[in-house]
């Protein structure tokens, strides 16, 4: 089965969105193997935003992101990565379509609710950078075969 990292945002967790975050995930039935609540230190928030770091709103978004803690997630599923980033919607979150997380609890292109990888490559990288292997938690669950057929059980292992 595939990761994918997300991060709740300060914004989110300030607005008190994070359980229904939570909820969206857990009712698709992505598995959450890992979990923490944290605050977004310089050395990490500067090397995860590498790529904006010369765009003039760079100092608003990461004031924005340390503002207050955030909540970090490891979530697990077949093809995680980009079932995920369909879930959370578009970056401007005006634009983001009803039914997508940002679509529905944001209005703004920076404070967008939550953030998720965008390849399987980069998943890997940001789950490292914030989850120490013994932080994940590889389990069995008894509701896999009612979640997944016979054929993608044998394809996504
Ligand atoms: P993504 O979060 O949809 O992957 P990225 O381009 O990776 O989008 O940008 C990371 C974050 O930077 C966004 O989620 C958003 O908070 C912020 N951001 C991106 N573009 C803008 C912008 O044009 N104005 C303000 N903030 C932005
Ligand atoms: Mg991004």
């Amino acid at each position: 089965m595939e990761r994918t990292l997300i991060l709740i945002k300060p914004n989110a967790i300030q607005r008190g969105l994070m359980g229904d975050i939570i909820t969206r995930f857990e009712r698709k039935g992505l598995r959450i193997v890992g979990m923490k609540m944290m605050y977004f230190a310089d050395d990490i928030l500067n090397e995860h935003y590498a790529h904006l770091v010369e765009r003039p709103f760079f100092p608003y978004l990461k004031a924005s992101m340390q503002v207050a803690p955030l909540v970090a997630c490891c979530l697990e599923g077949a093809e995680a990565v980009e079932t995920v980033r369909l879930m959370v919607g578009v970056t401007n979150s005006r634009k983001a379509l009803p039914g997508t997380i940002r679509g529905d609890f944001s209005m703004s292109g920076e404070q967008n609710v939550v953030h998720a990888s965008d390849s399987v490559e980069n998943a890997l990288v940001e789950i490292k950078r914030f989850f120490k292997e013994e932080e994940l938690f590889d389990y069995e669950s008894a509701v896999t075969k009612f979640e997944y057929g016979g054929e993608e059980s044998l394809k996504f292992k």
